[in-house]
């Protein structure tokens, strides 16, 4: 870009027919200058979040919500039209290296990182996965487990999740580099870092964390998400439609409708799906970026970390909404698939919910921002 613009300003100059006197020389500059604004507010960059979140401007518009090829679970039914404003979503997942300055600047201590006590733990988790008792009781127990540390990971070997005590985002079973997405972070983590990169732009934060609110301007509670002027995660309803390329019927987040190994991070090993082009199965994340970006410019929306969103899950109305947000919920949502799931998992529209301070090895997010 300042290659060419030296180029444009060298031809001008070139082409001076005769010297010219000092008014005539700032009128040129004048005009040349204009151009050089223009030519760059046209192939401008996204701005960058502090922090180095690339925000891609997404066109507001309306689609259709849910499971569009009829072929998914019943909380992704009933289809409905949802219009949702025009917002910013960040190009990548937060990376390891991002999350990391994060830490170090705050002395942040993510939900993975609570205390240590293994038994306790156990036998909250043992109560919680007890077939014979009631469901309100095991729901109860796992969550009270959560407020101790430690991260689940999913074994590639036996395809299953299990816990471990020991890790967090800065301490994984598998290898990660500074440009991999920062996983085994809960929506509390999330929503910490996006109050973090608020406070550096000068901006209020969006969110009271501690009691799960959003926040507008004024930092009362709001569930209109145009009033929210800081940095935070997009909402279920934006992330959908970001994923489908601004409301497109497509069936992954990469704007495919057949899901390759070559092309995102899942497991393409398992399974017999007919959007499924068998691949390789992955044992931990990629570096963000690795794979073709969709249509907008969004990377990862099919697999790598698995990516929280702003709002709860609830079950999907018949009615047609604008810029909706679920305030009620039994977790706050999960989106785009992950590295140990399947192609079921990769699709659009396939929807997951968990407890604000839950986590594991494939758990990050990315940042979204209201465009005001
Ligand atoms: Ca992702």
């Amino acid at each position: 870009m300042v290659g060419a613009m030296a180029n444009v300003y060298n031809v001008q100059f070139r082409l001076l027919p005769r010297e010219l006197n000092t008014a005539e020389l700032v009128a040129l500059c004048f005009i040349v200058c204009l151009g050089g604004f223009a030519l760059a507010a046209a192939t401008q960059d996204p701005p960058i979040a502090p922090g180095g979140s690339r925000m891609i401007l997404v066109p507001g518009g309306a689609f259709a919500m849910g499971d569009v090829f009829a072929e998914g679970e019943d909380d992704e039914q009933p289809v409905h039209q949802v219009t949702v404003a025009p917002f910013y979503l960040a190009d990548a997942e937060v990376s390891v290296g991002q999350f990391r300055r994060f830490v170090e600047e705050t002395g942040y201590r993510t939900s993975a990182e609570g205390p240590l006590n293994r038994a306790a733990q156990d036998s909250l988790i043992r109560i919680g996965m007890d077939p014979e008792l009631p469901r309100e009781q095991r729901i109860a127990a796992y969550d009270a487990s959560l407020e101790f540390g430690g991260c689940a990971w999913w074994d590639p070997d036996r395809r299953s999740f299990d816990f471990d005590e020991h890790l967090n985002w800065a301490n994984l079973r598998f290898e990660q580099t500074d440009a991999h997405p920062a996983v085994c972070l809960s929506w509390d983590d999330a929503a910490s870092y996006a109050n973090w990169v608020s406070g550096l732009s000068g901006l209020p934060p969006a969110y009271d964390v501690e009691n799960g609110l959003l926040l507008d301007a004024e930092g009362n509670a709001t569930t209109d998400i145009t009033k929210v002027p800081g940095y935070r995660l997009p909402t279920e309803a934006e992330w959908e439609f970001a994923a489908r390329e601004g409301g497109r019927v497509v069936r992954f987040g990469n704007g495919t409708d057949v899901a390759r190994g070559g092309d995102a991070v899942f497991d393409a090993d398992v399974g017999d799906y007919t959007y499924l082009e068998r691949g390789p199965q992955r044992r931990g994340t990629m570096p963000i970026r690795s794979h073709s970006p969709n249509a907008l410019g969004l990377f990862d929306m099919a697999g790598n970390a698995w990516e929280w969103v702003s709002d709860f899950l609830a079950p999907y109305p018949q009615d047609s909404q604008v810029n909706p947000y679920q305030t009620v919920g039994r977790g706050r949502a999960v989106r785009g698939g992950r590295w140990g799931g399947d192609a079921f998992e990769l699709r659009i529209a396939k929807r997951f919910q968990w407890q604000s301070n839950n986590r594991c090895d494939a758990s990050g997010f990315r940042l979204a921002r209201s465009a005001q």
